[in-house]
Order: structure tokens, then sequence, then C-alpha cells
């Protein structure tokens, strides 16, 4: 049995776990106007460890104002793009000086294995600041022959400008990564931004903020609220100096929020929910999928918006695939999150373990098998679920069409290729999907036929700064990441001129 008491923390953590709640608005440190706060629960062990200010409308309004005011003045924007590229480059740097803090900071406040966010999360977080760094002065637009003029009557270009201030709403799976992913953007097209971490998870965004001002960004760029989602996120959404906002959580939120950012038709990009189907073929090499599609959908206990948390073996492998992803249950055993043997945590709230294990339970209830895990392995007040594979599965079930967010693949065979696209295809999500085969014809064939915003082959969850990122269908609007990244962060002016 695995002993999951929750490690010690470091002299770091326990300072950052001990600062006041504040509110950091307009390059300062400032207190709420109001007394309500937030507690931080370590899911490792359920117990609460510090607290955070709840925004209030008032709180929310004063962050506006500062983004509204640093956007309106043109200090950001209009400094030279090697400035602008410089102080991003040394955000990055200094995420890379804290590396280890932040890393045990999230493993603390997430529940994820504190050596997963040291290889992930942290890295990832400071090359989203690179790769737009690299952006800050090289968006510029196109002098165009204008088409139905005659020639020299006419001088015409266009102009890359920033959208304005944005309202940066993230979750809690991947809380530095998900701020990093939102702030560099914006920061590389000019534009100012308010964030608002998930109410469950702010203790990095709220370390990434002095991170960003020991960098020099000026006051007002950059400011971080935290709160709930449905007090201030609303608030950030409705308010009319608001011009986009980009949100990144559930499928429902995410349309709540399109519909609350319709009356003043802010520019919208969405990150929404998923239940990535993932294909295995029957030339695979079981040694290496097995692992693979396991860590697909076990990584960061499923909480994981592109989890393969479908799995659609063909018949001829099917039993020795799942039975390769049983193998590796060991190596996925959940463990309190500093354990530096865990490869899995707990989930990050109650809550969610409860809404998991309903949905197991559920899957029972409609017939499903399990072949791994399905229950909770004893701990001391922790949030865990063990690793699951249900099997003997339909379309129809609840695990099958709904988005889990756990540590759960339902398993499936298929026989031909048309009726594992269909298959694959029948889901209201469209973010991602995998292929594993070593026919590269039928790789991308499957790829062409896939309803997803990214297809992965012989791999899963390889997420890159360069590389844009969007949801098909219910999953998004937009796109983040790469240069479609970077322009979902720029108006287009036309500029004619007659000669
Ligand atoms: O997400 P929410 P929750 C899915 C996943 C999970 C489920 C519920 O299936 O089980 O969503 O998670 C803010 N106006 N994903 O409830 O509510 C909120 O404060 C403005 C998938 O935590 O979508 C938080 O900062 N903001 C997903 C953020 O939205 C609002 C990752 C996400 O919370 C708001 C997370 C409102 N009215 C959950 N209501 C992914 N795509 O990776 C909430 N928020």
């Amino acid at each position: 049995t695995i002993d999951r008491t929750q490690r010690e923390y470091s002299e770091a953590a326990k300072k950052a776990l001990a600062r006041k709640p504040q509110l950091f608005i307009n390059g300062e440190w400032v207190d709420s106007s109001g007394d309500a706060t937030i507690d931080v629960e370590d899911p490792s062990s359920g117990k609460v460890i510090s607290k955070f200010v709840e925004a209030t409308d008032k709180d929310i309004d004063r962050a506006v104002a500062a983004a509204r005011a640093a956007f309106d003045d043109r200090r950001w924007r209009d400094m030279p793009p090697v400035a602008r590229e410089k102080i991003m480059h040394k955000i990055a740097d200094l995420i890379e000086a804290h590396a280890d803090e932040l890393a045990e900071l999230e493993a603390i406040d997430v529940g994820k294995p504190k050596g997963m966010a040291a290889v992930v999360d942290v890295p990832g977080a400071a090359a989203h600041f690179r790769y737009m760094a690299g952006w800050a002065g090289k968006a510029g637009g196109e002098t165009l022959p204008p088409y139905s003029m005659p020639g020299g009557m006419m001088f015409a270009y266009t102009l890359k400008e920033p959208v304005g201030v944005c309202a940066q709403i993230v979750p809690w799976n991947f809380p530095l990564l998900m701020a990093c992913l939102k702030i560099a953007p914006a920061l590389a097209a000019g534009c100012t931004t308010i964030l608002k971490p998930a109410e469950q998870t702010s203790l990095t965004a709220l370390r990434l903020a002095d991170l960003i001002n020991e960098a020099g960004v000026p006051a007002g760029v950059v400011n971080i609220v935290t709160g709930y989602g449905h007090t201030g996120g609303d608030r950030l959404v409705k308010h009319p100096d608001v011009d986009k906002v980009a949100f990144t959580g559930s499928t429902e939120i995410g349309k709540l929020i399109n519909r609350n950012a319709t009356d003043t038709l802010k520019h919208v990009t969405l990150e929404l929910g998923g239940k990535s189907p993932v294909v295995v073929m029957p030339d695979v090499d079981i040694a290496e999928t097995a692992p693979g599609v396991s860590q697909a959908i076990f990584f960061n206990s499923g909480q994981v918006c592109v989890a393969g948390s479908r799995l659609y073996a063909h018949k001829s492998v099917f039993d020795k695939v799942v039975e390769g992803m049983a193998e590796t249950a060991p190596f996925w055993a959940p463990r309190a999150s500093l354990d530096p043997e865990g490869h899995m945590g707990p989930l990050v709230s109650k809550e969610q373990q409860e809404r998991v294990l309903g949905y197991i339970d559920a899957g029972k209830r409609d017939g499903a098998s399990v072949l791994m895990g399905g229950d909770s392995p004893s701990s001391d007040g922790g949030y865990y679920v063990n690793p699951t594979i249900l099997t003997d599965v339909n379309p129809q079930m609840s695990v099958v069409r709904e988005e889990i967010f756990g540590p759960v693949v339902v398993a499936q065979r298929f026989e031909d290729l048309d009726e594992v696209v269909k298959d694959a295809n029948d889901t209201q999500y469209g973010l991602a999907a995998g292929v594993w085969t070593k026919n590269a014809s039928a790789a991308h064939q499957i790829a062409s036929k896939l309803q997803a915003g990214t297809v992965w082959i012989n791999c899963h969850a390889m997420i890159d700064p360069a590389l844009p990122f969007g949801g098909y269908k219910e999953s998004g609007v937009g796109h983040e990441q790469g240069r479609l990244g970077l322009e979902a962060y720029m108006e287009t002016k036309s500029v004619i001129m007659k000669l």
C-alpha cells in the first residue's frame, strides 16, 4: 500500500502560502475593496493551506480601468518591439529562475506531481513567452494593389494593431501554463490585460504577477485578479471597457460567456472541452502503444482538455492493448503531489472527485465493465481516483458521450476504418484525436477525416507554442498559439490613399 500523506512544503512555498491576500492592479499589490476570501486547498490532503481575495465588482472595475488607461496612453504598444521582446524574454528568464518554486506551488494547488509540473508546466510557460516575444515586432501588414481601380491611382496598405483591453479567464488544470499561454500573445500584440485564474488554483498566477512586475512590464499592462467565475469573471466578460475575452474552460461556461460578450460585441476566443478519440490500428507495436495510449488518458489525472478518453482499438489487437494498459497501473497509481515517485496525483477538488466517481457509477449502471480501477484508493483526506478502464460500453452511455475530466478511458473495438472514423466523429466535441499505426498512408487518411483541431499520430498531447491550437464543433472558437494565436489579439486596418 502507498502512503499518500503529503510531504512537507519548502520554505519558498510556505512564504507564498503566507502572503497577504491582495490583487495585482496597475503594477501594485492592492487590498480588495471588500473582505471576502477564498480558501486554497491542497487536494493531496484536503487541507486548507492559504487564502486569496474574492474580487468585488469594484476591484474588477479598478483593474479594467488600469488596463484601459495603460492601453489608451499607448505605454506598451508604442514601446519599441525590441524592448517589449526583451521584457518578455525576461519574464521567461524569471519563470526559469523560479522553476522549482513554481512547480511546487502548482503541485500543491492542483495536485499534479511536482516532477510533472517541473518538466511540463513550468518549461511550457516560459516557452510561450519566448515564442511570442519573437513576434513582438514581426507581425506587420501588407501593401496591396487595389483590384477594381486603375493602377497608380491608389496606395493601399494594412496595419496590424492590438485589439485593446483583454479579459483572460483560465481554468485549474494547467494554471501557470494557461496564464502564460494567454498573457504572452496579448503582450506580443501590444494589448493590455486582466487575467482571472480559476477559484481552485490561483497560487502560481499570483507569483507570476511578481515576476511580470520584476521583468519591467509597465504598470497597468498586466493585472491579475482572483475570484469566482459567476461574479468577478462575469463582470469582466460584460465590462464595456473590455475589447476581447479569451476563455479556457467548460463548453457550458464557454457558451454562456459567448452570449454575455455579445451585447458589447467583444472579440471572443474559446478553448473548451473535449472527448478525444484515440484510434489504434491493427499493425501497432503493443509495447509502445499501450503505454502511449495510457499516458494519453492518465497524464494530469485525465484533467486535460485533449485527454484521449475514447479508445478505439482494432478487434485484432484490442485485448492486447487493454491488457498492456492495465499493466501500467502501478506506474499511474495515485500518490501525493510532492511524492517524488508519483506520476499521477489526486483530482483538483472534492467536487471533481465526486463528479468523476459519479460518471464511473453511471457507466456501471449502464452495463459497462470495470477492467481496471473504478474507485478511490485509501488516503488521508485527498481527492484520489484510481486510473480506470471501462469496457463493454456503447455510444449511448454518458461515459462515452460526456467529458469526464478524470483518469477514465472507455475502450471499444472496431472492425473497419469507415466505421471507426464515423464513431470517432460521433460527438459534440472536436478538440483533438489520436491515431496509432505504422501505416503512414492510413495515418494521414484518418487524420484528414477526423473532425478535430489537432490530430496526433503515434503520440498524444504534444502541444507546442508554434502550432495553432483550437477546437472544431463545440470545442471552441478561434485559435491560440502560433501566428494565428497572435492574430487573435490583433485588428487589421486598411489604409487607402488617393494619389
Ligand atoms: O469549469 P468552468 P469548472 C470542464 C471539465 C470540468 C468541467 C467543470 O469537464 O469537469 O469543465 O469545471 C470561470 N463568467 N473543464 O466548473 O466553470 C471560472 O472561474 C466568466 C474543461 O471548473 O468552465 C474559471 O476561471 N467566467 C476545461 C474558468 O471559468 C466564469 C478546463 C473555468 O471554469 C464564469 C476546466 C462566468 N459565468 C474545466 N463561470 C478545458 N477545456 O481544459 C466560471 N468562470
